[in-house]
Protein backbone atom coordinates (compact mmCIF):
# COMPACT_ATOMS: atom_id res chain seq x y z
CA UNK A 1 0.00 0.00 0.00
CA UNK A 2 1.36 3.47 -0.90
CA UNK A 3 -1.48 6.01 0.74
CA UNK A 4 -1.07 9.78 -0.65
CA UNK A 5 -3.59 11.88 2.14
CA UNK A 6 -4.59 13.94 -0.69
CA UNK A 7 -6.46 17.47 -0.14
CA UNK A 8 -8.19 18.94 -2.98
CA UNK A 9 -8.18 22.57 -2.37
CA UNK A 10 -11.47 24.41 -4.22
CA UNK A 11 -11.16 27.79 -4.28
CA UNK A 12 -14.05 30.14 -4.11
CA UNK A 13 -14.17 33.31 -6.59
CA UNK A 14 -11.30 36.12 -6.50
CA UNK A 15 -12.12 39.76 -7.58
CA UNK A 16 -10.16 41.59 -9.91
CA UNK A 17 -9.15 43.70 -6.38
CA UNK A 18 -8.32 41.01 -4.34
CA UNK A 19 -4.42 41.07 -3.46
CA UNK A 20 -2.52 38.57 -4.50
CA UNK A 21 -1.69 38.75 -0.39
CA UNK A 22 -5.04 37.82 0.42
CA UNK A 23 -5.32 35.25 -1.85
CA UNK A 24 -2.55 33.45 -0.35
CA UNK A 25 -4.27 34.00 2.90
CA UNK A 26 -7.08 31.87 1.97
CA UNK A 27 -4.94 29.50 0.15
CA UNK A 28 -2.67 29.22 3.61
CA UNK A 29 -5.99 28.68 5.40
CA UNK A 30 -6.99 25.68 3.31
CA UNK A 31 -3.45 24.26 3.40
CA UNK A 32 -3.69 24.35 7.50
CA UNK A 33 -6.90 22.74 7.00
CA UNK A 34 -5.27 19.66 4.89
CA UNK A 35 -2.31 19.98 7.55
CA UNK A 36 -4.95 19.25 10.36
CA UNK A 37 -6.62 16.82 8.19
CA UNK A 38 -3.04 15.19 7.86
CA UNK A 39 -2.63 15.45 4.34
CA UNK A 40 0.46 14.79 2.41
CA UNK A 41 -0.43 16.77 -0.70
CA UNK A 42 -2.74 19.47 -1.42
CA UNK A 43 -3.58 20.47 -4.77
CA UNK A 44 -5.19 24.26 -6.21
CA UNK A 45 -6.64 25.52 -8.81
CA UNK A 46 -5.70 26.64 -12.05
CA UNK A 47 -4.45 30.57 -12.23
CA UNK A 48 -5.45 30.66 -8.27
CA UNK A 49 -3.54 34.01 -7.40
CA UNK A 50 -5.80 35.99 -9.18
CA UNK A 51 -9.43 36.68 -11.13
CA UNK A 52 -9.41 34.59 -14.14
CA UNK A 53 -8.16 37.20 -16.08
CA UNK A 54 -8.76 35.86 -19.96
CA UNK A 55 -11.96 37.15 -19.52
CA UNK A 56 -10.90 40.87 -20.14
CA UNK A 57 -10.32 42.40 -23.16
CA UNK A 58 -6.74 44.31 -22.63
CA UNK A 59 -4.37 45.49 -25.21
CA UNK A 60 -2.07 47.30 -22.69
CA UNK A 61 1.09 44.89 -22.47
CA UNK A 62 2.37 46.17 -19.03
CA UNK A 63 -1.22 45.96 -18.24
CA UNK A 64 -1.49 42.51 -18.92
CA UNK A 65 1.64 41.55 -16.94
CA UNK A 66 0.70 42.73 -13.58
CA UNK A 67 -1.38 39.19 -14.17
CA UNK A 68 1.70 37.64 -14.44
CA UNK A 69 4.47 36.61 -11.45
CA UNK A 70 8.17 36.66 -12.52
CA UNK A 71 9.36 34.56 -10.11
CA UNK A 72 7.12 31.58 -7.65
CA UNK A 73 7.98 31.50 -4.91
CA UNK A 74 7.50 35.28 -4.45
CA UNK A 75 7.22 37.50 -1.93
CA UNK A 76 3.27 37.25 -1.66
CA UNK A 77 3.57 33.58 -2.25
CA UNK A 78 6.15 32.84 0.25
CA UNK A 79 4.30 32.29 3.20
CA UNK A 80 2.65 29.19 1.64
CA UNK A 81 5.55 27.52 0.68
CA UNK A 82 6.75 28.33 4.70
CA UNK A 83 3.85 26.69 5.66
CA UNK A 84 4.12 24.03 3.74
CA UNK A 85 7.44 23.19 4.05
CA UNK A 86 6.98 23.56 8.31
CA UNK A 87 4.01 20.99 7.87
CA UNK A 88 6.12 18.63 5.29
CA UNK A 89 3.19 18.66 2.66
CA UNK A 90 3.94 19.05 -0.53
CA UNK A 91 1.62 21.61 -2.97
CA UNK A 92 0.80 21.98 -6.29
CA UNK A 93 -1.11 25.41 -7.75
CA UNK A 94 -1.52 27.07 -11.39
CA UNK A 95 -0.28 31.03 -11.82
CA UNK A 96 0.22 32.95 -14.91
CA UNK A 97 3.97 32.67 -15.70
CA UNK A 98 6.40 35.35 -17.21
CA UNK A 99 9.38 34.26 -18.01
CA UNK A 100 12.52 36.15 -17.78
CA UNK A 101 13.39 36.41 -21.87
CA UNK A 102 9.12 37.23 -21.88
CA UNK A 103 7.59 34.35 -22.46
CA UNK A 104 4.18 33.94 -20.91
CA UNK A 105 2.36 30.26 -20.20
CA UNK A 106 -0.53 29.21 -18.01
CA UNK A 107 1.52 26.98 -15.38
CA UNK A 108 1.30 24.52 -12.85
CA UNK A 109 4.43 23.62 -10.38
CA UNK A 110 4.23 20.57 -8.06
CA UNK A 111 6.56 20.84 -4.74
CA UNK A 112 8.34 18.02 -2.57
CA UNK A 113 7.46 18.04 1.07
CA UNK A 114 9.88 20.30 2.18
CA UNK A 115 8.45 22.99 -0.34
CA UNK A 116 11.13 22.98 -3.47
CA UNK A 117 9.65 23.26 -6.58
CA UNK A 118 10.30 19.44 -8.34
CA UNK A 119 7.91 19.90 -11.32
CA UNK A 120 6.67 22.57 -13.77
CA UNK A 121 3.93 21.87 -16.25
CA UNK A 122 2.26 24.49 -19.43
CA UNK A 123 -0.92 24.52 -19.95
CA UNK A 124 -0.85 22.79 -23.49
CA UNK A 125 -4.59 23.28 -24.76
CA UNK A 126 -5.21 26.81 -24.21
CA UNK A 127 -9.04 27.63 -25.41
CA UNK A 128 -10.34 30.72 -26.18
CA UNK A 129 -9.06 33.22 -28.86
CA UNK A 130 -6.99 36.18 -29.54
CA UNK A 131 -9.06 38.64 -30.68
CA UNK A 132 -12.03 40.24 -29.32
CA UNK A 133 -15.29 38.53 -30.00
CA UNK A 134 -18.44 40.96 -30.21
CA UNK A 135 -20.72 37.38 -30.57
CA UNK A 136 -19.84 35.50 -27.47
CA UNK A 137 -21.51 36.29 -24.45
CA UNK A 138 -18.45 36.90 -22.82
CA UNK A 139 -14.42 37.04 -24.15
CA UNK A 140 -11.80 33.46 -23.49
CA UNK A 141 -8.84 35.09 -24.17
CA UNK A 142 -6.25 32.43 -23.63
CA UNK A 143 -4.66 32.54 -26.69
CA UNK A 144 -4.08 36.27 -26.97
CA UNK A 145 -2.24 36.00 -23.82
CA UNK A 146 -0.42 32.68 -23.42
CA UNK A 147 1.49 30.77 -25.26
CA UNK A 148 1.05 26.73 -25.74
CA UNK A 149 3.09 24.78 -22.85
CA UNK A 150 6.72 23.96 -24.25
CA UNK A 151 7.00 21.35 -21.68
CA UNK A 152 5.16 18.64 -22.83
CA UNK A 153 3.56 15.99 -20.45
CA UNK A 154 6.09 15.42 -18.33
CA UNK A 155 5.92 12.92 -15.14
CA UNK A 156 7.84 13.26 -11.37
CA UNK A 157 8.34 11.17 -9.29
CA UNK A 158 7.29 12.46 -5.83
CA UNK A 159 6.00 11.07 -2.40
CA UNK A 160 6.82 7.32 -3.55
CA UNK A 161 4.42 7.73 -6.58
CA UNK A 162 4.54 8.92 -10.36
CA UNK A 163 2.90 11.90 -10.79
CA UNK A 164 1.67 14.51 -13.78
CA UNK A 165 -0.26 17.93 -14.26
CA UNK A 166 -2.67 19.10 -16.49
CA UNK A 167 -4.42 22.26 -16.45
CA UNK A 168 -8.05 22.46 -17.16
CA UNK A 169 -9.06 22.59 -20.98
CA UNK A 170 -6.79 19.69 -20.90
CA UNK A 171 -8.27 17.75 -18.90
CA UNK A 172 -10.76 17.27 -22.15
CA UNK A 173 -7.85 15.79 -24.26
CA UNK A 174 -7.79 11.92 -23.72
CA UNK A 175 -4.17 12.78 -25.50
CA UNK A 176 -3.22 14.29 -22.76
CA UNK A 177 -3.57 11.84 -20.20
CA UNK A 178 -2.09 9.44 -22.72
CA UNK A 179 0.81 11.20 -22.47
CA UNK A 180 1.78 10.60 -19.27
CA UNK A 181 -0.30 6.96 -18.90
CA UNK A 182 2.48 5.59 -20.91
CA UNK A 183 5.07 7.06 -18.56
CA UNK A 184 3.26 5.38 -15.80
CA UNK A 185 1.50 7.80 -14.03
CA UNK A 186 -0.51 7.01 -10.82
CA UNK A 187 -1.80 10.77 -10.06
CA UNK A 188 -2.46 13.09 -12.36
CA UNK A 189 -3.66 16.85 -10.75
CA UNK A 190 -5.37 19.60 -12.54
CA UNK A 191 -7.18 22.93 -11.54
CA UNK A 192 -10.13 24.67 -13.82
CA UNK A 193 -11.54 27.87 -14.32
CA UNK A 194 -14.81 27.12 -16.66
CA UNK A 195 -17.33 29.39 -17.17
CA UNK A 196 -20.88 28.47 -16.01
CA UNK A 197 -22.49 29.09 -19.59
CA UNK A 198 -20.95 28.41 -22.72
CA UNK A 199 -20.05 31.93 -24.16
CA UNK A 200 -20.67 30.51 -28.27
CA UNK A 201 -24.37 29.48 -26.94
CA UNK A 202 -25.14 25.67 -27.61
CA UNK A 203 -27.23 23.60 -25.70
CA UNK A 204 -25.84 23.36 -22.34
CA UNK A 205 -27.24 23.92 -19.10
CA UNK A 206 -25.11 24.37 -15.43
CA UNK A 207 -25.83 19.90 -15.36
CA UNK A 208 -24.18 19.31 -18.80
CA UNK A 209 -21.27 21.32 -18.36
CA UNK A 210 -20.14 19.96 -14.81
CA UNK A 211 -21.18 16.10 -16.62
CA UNK A 212 -18.71 16.70 -19.71
CA UNK A 213 -15.71 18.12 -16.86
CA UNK A 214 -16.02 15.06 -14.65
CA UNK A 215 -16.92 12.48 -17.41
CA UNK A 216 -13.67 13.68 -19.20
CA UNK A 217 -11.58 13.55 -15.54
CA UNK A 218 -13.28 9.88 -14.81
CA UNK A 219 -12.05 8.84 -18.72
CA UNK A 220 -8.95 9.78 -18.09
CA UNK A 221 -8.20 8.06 -15.09
CA UNK A 222 -10.13 4.96 -15.83
CA UNK A 223 -8.12 4.64 -19.27
CA UNK A 224 -5.18 5.13 -17.84
CA UNK A 225 -5.45 3.41 -14.42
CA UNK A 226 -4.65 6.78 -12.05
CA UNK A 227 -6.36 8.80 -9.58
CA UNK A 228 -6.95 12.50 -10.46
CA UNK A 229 -7.54 15.15 -8.63
CA UNK A 230 -9.58 18.40 -10.25
CA UNK A 231 -10.00 21.22 -8.65
CA UNK A 232 -12.44 24.53 -9.43
CA UNK A 233 -11.79 27.92 -8.64
CA UNK A 234 -15.66 28.29 -8.30
CA UNK A 235 -17.96 31.36 -8.01
CA UNK A 236 -19.41 34.33 -9.48
CA UNK A 237 -15.80 36.47 -9.82
CA UNK A 238 -16.91 40.38 -10.64
CA UNK A 239 -20.53 38.94 -12.42
CA UNK A 240 -18.92 36.16 -14.25
CA UNK A 241 -19.52 32.45 -13.08
CA UNK A 242 -17.36 29.63 -13.06
CA UNK A 243 -18.57 26.22 -11.98
CA UNK A 244 -17.42 23.97 -9.10
CA UNK A 245 -17.65 20.45 -9.25
CA UNK A 246 -14.00 19.63 -7.73
CA UNK A 247 -13.65 16.01 -7.75
CA UNK A 248 -11.02 13.27 -6.69
CA UNK A 249 -11.50 10.09 -9.31
CA UNK A 250 -10.12 6.83 -8.40
CA UNK A 251 -8.02 4.60 -11.19
CA UNK A 252 -11.41 2.59 -11.96
CA UNK A 253 -13.05 5.99 -12.90
CA UNK A 254 -15.20 6.21 -9.36
CA UNK A 255 -15.61 9.80 -8.28
CA UNK A 256 -14.71 9.36 -4.19
CA UNK A 257 -14.83 12.89 -2.77
CA UNK A 258 -17.06 15.90 -4.88
CA UNK A 259 -17.33 19.62 -4.01
CA UNK A 260 -20.66 20.41 -2.36
CA UNK A 261 -19.80 24.28 -2.43
CA UNK A 262 -18.99 26.71 -4.91
CA UNK A 263 -16.52 28.34 -2.28
CA UNK A 264 -13.20 27.20 -0.92
CA UNK A 265 -13.63 23.57 0.44
CA UNK A 266 -10.92 21.12 1.17
CA UNK A 267 -11.62 17.73 -0.23
CA UNK A 268 -10.02 15.21 1.54
CA UNK A 269 -8.94 11.36 0.46
CA UNK A 270 -6.49 8.69 1.72
CA UNK A 271 -5.70 7.67 -2.33
CA UNK A 272 -3.75 4.24 -2.39
CA UNK A 273 -0.74 4.72 -5.25
CA UNK A 274 -0.91 0.83 -5.85
CA UNK A 275 -4.69 0.79 -6.65
CA UNK A 276 -3.29 2.00 -10.18
CA UNK A 277 -1.68 -0.95 -10.47
CA UNK A 278 -4.21 -3.80 -10.86
CA UNK A 279 -5.77 -1.68 -14.54
CA UNK A 280 -1.87 -1.05 -15.82
CA UNK A 281 -0.97 -4.85 -15.55
CA UNK A 282 -4.24 -6.11 -17.11
CA UNK A 283 -7.05 -4.40 -19.41
CA UNK A 284 -4.67 -1.12 -19.72
CA UNK A 285 -1.62 -2.91 -20.38
CA UNK A 286 -0.40 -0.51 -22.83
CA UNK A 287 2.84 -2.73 -23.56
CA UNK A 288 0.88 -5.90 -24.42
CA UNK A 289 -2.67 -4.20 -26.36
CA UNK A 290 -2.27 -0.98 -27.71
CA UNK A 291 -1.63 -1.25 -31.50
CA UNK A 292 0.01 1.76 -32.59
CA UNK A 293 0.55 1.08 -36.29
CA UNK A 294 -2.80 2.31 -36.48
CA UNK A 295 -2.43 5.69 -34.53
CA UNK A 296 -0.34 7.95 -36.78
CA UNK A 297 -3.33 10.24 -37.35
CA UNK A 298 -2.90 11.10 -34.11
CA UNK A 299 0.23 12.78 -34.36
CA UNK A 300 0.03 13.77 -38.12
CA UNK A 301 -3.13 15.74 -38.07
CA UNK A 302 -5.13 18.12 -35.82
CA UNK A 303 -8.32 19.06 -37.71
CA UNK A 304 -11.00 16.14 -39.67
CA UNK A 305 -9.96 15.53 -43.09
CA UNK A 306 -13.20 13.22 -43.95
CA UNK A 307 -12.38 10.03 -45.96
CA UNK A 308 -13.75 11.63 -49.12
CA UNK A 309 -10.85 14.13 -49.21
CA UNK A 310 -12.41 17.12 -48.04
CA UNK A 311 -11.91 18.85 -44.76
CA UNK A 312 -14.02 18.98 -41.96
N1 LIG B 1 -9.77 27.72 -18.33
C1 LIG B 1 -10.19 26.86 -19.28
O1 LIG B 1 -9.40 26.19 -19.93
N2 LIG B 1 -11.54 26.78 -19.48
C2 LIG B 1 -12.14 25.97 -20.50
C3 LIG B 1 -13.42 26.58 -20.97
C4 LIG B 1 -13.20 27.79 -21.81
C5 LIG B 1 -14.24 25.63 -21.80
C6 LIG B 1 -12.43 24.57 -20.02
O2 LIG B 1 -12.16 23.62 -20.79
O3 LIG B 1 -12.96 24.37 -18.94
Amino acid sequence: MREIVIGGAQMGPIQKADSREAVVARMTALLDQAIAAKCDLVVFPELCLTTFFPRWMMEDQAEVDTWFETQIPNAATQPLFDRAAAANVAISFGFAELTPEGRHFNTQILTDRNAEIIGRYRKVHLPGHVEYEAERSHQHLEKRYFEPGDLGFPVWRNLDAWMGMLICNDRRWPEAYREMGLQGVELVMLGYNTPTTNGQGGNEDLEKRIFHSTMSMQSGAYQNSCWVVGVAKAGVEDGHGLFAGSVIVDPDGMVVEEATTDGDELLVHACDMDKALFGKRTIFDFKKHRRIEHYSRITSQTGVIYPDGTAG
